[in-house]
């Protein structure tokens, strides 16, 4: 069954929607302080209010109201109450008891009441029968226009909601959330690599070292030795031993590490979940398509309709206008993939994801035979390519026309005009679509790909292969005509701002591009010339969506080509490995990145493994096991090596994220939808938690530890195309070691 057919029988047939982890109200203490007023509505409804052309009425002690169908946005139909005091790191619990036509979303939210509206705290429950909901947070602003708020439009049907003894009590203890992070000895969950290195972290209060067993699936003590003591780990702010078996290289299923009274979750001794892993990180993109109906045959519980088809309520991607003022004609944006969770398609973002895919298919030789089960297979291309080129095909769309002011250059990025909650398939988002401004960085993010994708395409469909590169030339031209014009970080409303505003690096590595497919000399003079061919591009994290310099480095390093000064570009390539090398065995988990500050970023898991692609580019160029070593020992923190104790890809390990932020794989919200296809790769810790759920939970927390697998959290726990890239890259890599 699709999942929209799913998600239909759950709406008619009314089955329980329930909604995880409610946390009994704790006794109330004298310091407590109510601040809703007749909550419990046993004086009518006043000071509630509901949006004009909703009846708020009182009846059996509680409210209900019957909410317009036909709406766009959550907030175009609200129940509130206003004039809530809020005081900044005062901890409140927020809680209600509601019911409501099954299977409808109510954004619930304590925020700003007046201009700009701001939210402090919201979560956006799934109702139906009647529930008891409740939630601790603590404010990060002080403020007597505070608002609670039942947010309930964007529905295309009328419907019903009711609700009771809606609460806000201030000066409760705030919540402590302690992860449950299951035995202190953390391994890779998943698989070590028979004839590769096999280390395991210990947390432990033991400052000398420890004695440990290996044990295979029959509880058999197979090897035995003892711990490195490796003091206080800066990224976890625990201290940690480290334990190394690599010598032990007996395949196997089942094995367990004890130490300290503990024993680990159990592993493999096994390649072959590599092999798998590149395939499943792959199909990740056929369910992120933009455009096509998500067949359940070939994905089974993942079938939905074509999202943006222009069929109502989308009011489609098939003619785009571009926000107003900024131009006066319209796009065909069909297509693409979905970047994350959200409905948004950028080009900044689409680029380096399908760089680093095509960059693997180039680089890998086994993912040129991997099936990926979609709807091109068996047309003679390879499954990858065909992939690739649903997102090619949306970011060429995003040319602007010949005649047109910024003729060839691309327009940044297309999405929502406003942003929609969650859940919400493709197919039912309401929100009118818009063109963004044309940008530098897109322009230049198109002529690397297209670039890149006339050289690997050519032998399956020479006619696109040279509709890519003129565009790639066009793009590049127009982006040296118009060498500053920056997406702005205020371009944030609807979708994420992709604000970049330093170019050099995409000039880089588009020149790179243009010269490794074409061998001209106008793009090999720009690549010598580029302030980025001798900087030291390898920093904390090598190269993302924003930074893509050593994107163009590691291209020039390993696509064959004749540039002067080649081993010093390799050589460079090496440098860079070996920085990562030294933080990796600084680093008491095995990971290859230290910020600065201990300040992880935002979808650290792909900055991450983007460092590890650079350590298997100088396997490549060397030939050196210390650099395989490196990358295998990288993907041990990526399966459970880590203070959290999990791995980070949807249905690889014992224990593994699941509730990716997704509009459509929301599980978590709504039983019938599903979760992320196995394979999903979520962002990972980010120190900076940027949304209010991460707050609400972790504020205080140590790098490792600022992470939550919540839907909520989308700064540390979504899923993007851009991530599951270098994810796909590695397991390609590792796949094809023998
Ligand atoms: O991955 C992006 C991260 O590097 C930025 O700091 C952040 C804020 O601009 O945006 C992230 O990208 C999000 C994008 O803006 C919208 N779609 C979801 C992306 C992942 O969270």
């Amino acid at each position: 069954m699709s999942l929209w057919e799913r998600s239909r029988i759950v709406a008619v047939c009314g089955a329980a929607v329930v909604l995880a982890a409610f946390v009994a109200a704790p006794a109330a203490s004298a310091a407590e302080v109510e601040q809703v007023v007749n909550g419990g509505f046993d004086n009518g409804t006043d000071p509630f209010w509901a949006n004009a052309g909703m009846t708020l009425a009182a009846s059996d002690g509680r409210a209900c109201v019957d909410v317009p169908g036909g709406t766009a946005n959550k907030w175009d139909a609200i129940v509130g109450q206003n004039d809530i005091d809020l005081v900044a790191g005062e901890s409140y619990r927020f809680s209600f008891d509601a019911s409501g036509d099954p299977g409808r979303g109510v954004r619930a939210v304590v925020g700003l009441a007046v201009d700009p509206y701001d939210t402090y705290f919201e979560q956006s429950p799934v109702v139906g029968g009647l529930q008891h909901y409740s939630w601790t947070f603590t404010a990060s602003t002080t403020t007597a226009q505070g608002q609670v708020a039942f947010q309930l439009g964007g529905s295309a049907e009328p419907w019903r909601f009711c609700v009771d003894n809606v609460s806000l009590v201030g000066g409760v203890p705030p919540e402590v959330y302690e992860p449950d992070t299951g035995p202190r000895v953390r391994v890779n969950q998943v698989a070590y690599v028979p004839n590769g290195p096999k280390a395991a972290t210990v947390v432990t209060t033991a400052t000398s070292a420890l004695p440990w067993q290996l044990r295979d699936s029959g509880g058999r003590v197979v090897a035995h030795g003892r711990t490195t003591p490796r003091g206080v780990d800066v990224s976890s702010a625990q201290n940690v031993h480290s334990i190394d078996f690599g010598y032990f290289g007996r395949k196997g299923t089942g094995y367990t590490l004890t130490a300290d009274g503990e024993t680990s979750r159990p592993f493999d001794i096994d390649a072959s979940a590599y092999a798998k892993l590149r395939s499943d990180a792959l199909k990740f993109y056929y369910t992120q398509r933009s455009g096509i109906a998500i067949d359940d045959a070939l994905r089974p519980g993942y079938g939905r309709p074509a999202g943006h088809v222009d069929v109502a309520p989308n009011l489609g991607d098939g003619n785009v206008p571009c926000q107003p003022g900024v131009c006066d004609y319209r796009l065909d944006a069909r297509g693409g993939w979905y970047d994350a969770g959200d409905h948004g398609k950028y080009v900044v973002n689409g680029g380096i994801s399908v760089w680093e895919l095509l960059n693997a298919y180039e680089r890998h030789p086994g993912v040129r035979k991997v099936g990926l089960t979609v709807p091109e297979s068996g047309n003679r291309t390879p499954d990858v390519l065909d992939e690739v080129r649903w997102e090619l095909e949306f970011l060429l769309r995003m040319q602007v026309p010949a005649g047109k002011p910024y003729a060839g250059m691309a327009h940044h990025k297309m999405h929502d005009a406003a942003w929609t909650g969650l859940p919400l398939l493709p197919h039912l988002d309401p929100q009118p679509r818009e063109l963004h401004p044309v940008s530098t960085a897109a322009t230049l993010n198109l002529a690397a790909t297209s670039a890149q994708a006339a050289r690997l395409y050519k032998p399956f469909d020479p006619a696109f292969a040279k509709r890519a590169l003129a565009a790639a030339r066009t793009a590049y031209a127009a982006a040296k005509a118009n060498p500053a014009l920056y997406a702005p970080e205020s371009d944030g409303v609807g979708g994420g701002a992709y604000n970049d505003a330093k170019v050099s690096d995409d000039f880089y590595w588009a020149a790179a591009e243009l010269f490794l497919t074409t061998g001209e000399r106008q793009y090999s003079a720009d690549v010598l010339s580029s302030p980025e061919h001798t900087a030291d591009v390898f920093g904390a994290g090598a190269f993302d969506w924003g930074n893509t310099a050593a994107a163009g480095r590691l291209a020039l390093a390993l696509v064959p080509n004749r540039l002067p000064g080649l081993a010093a570009v390799k050589a460079s390539v090496v440098a860079g490995a070996e920085k990562y090398l030294t933080t990796q065995r600084q680093h008491a988990y095995g990971v290859p990145y230290a910020p600065a500050n201990n300040m992880w970023d935002w979808g650290s898991n792909s900055i991450i493994l983007n460092n590890m692609v650079v350590i298997a580019a100088a396997h490549e160029l060397t030939g050196r096991d210390r650099y395989r070593d490196g990358v295998l020992t990288g993907l041990d923190y990526m399966f459970g090596r880590n203070a959290l104790n999990m791995s980070y890809v949807t249905g690889y390990g014992e224990v593994s994220s699941h509730n990716q932020h997704s509009r459509w794989y929301a599980r978590q919200l709504d039983p019938a939808l599903p979760n992320p296809p196995v394979g999903t790769l979520s962002g990972g810790p980010n120190s900076s938690i940027q949304d209010p759920y991460a707050q609400s939970r972790l504020t205080g927390c140590v790098a490792q530890f600022c992470y939550i697998d919540d839907i909520q959290s989308w700064s540390t726990n979504e899923l993007t195309i851009n991530w599951n890239a270098p994810l796909a890259w590695i397991a390609a890599y590792v796949a094809d070691l023998r």
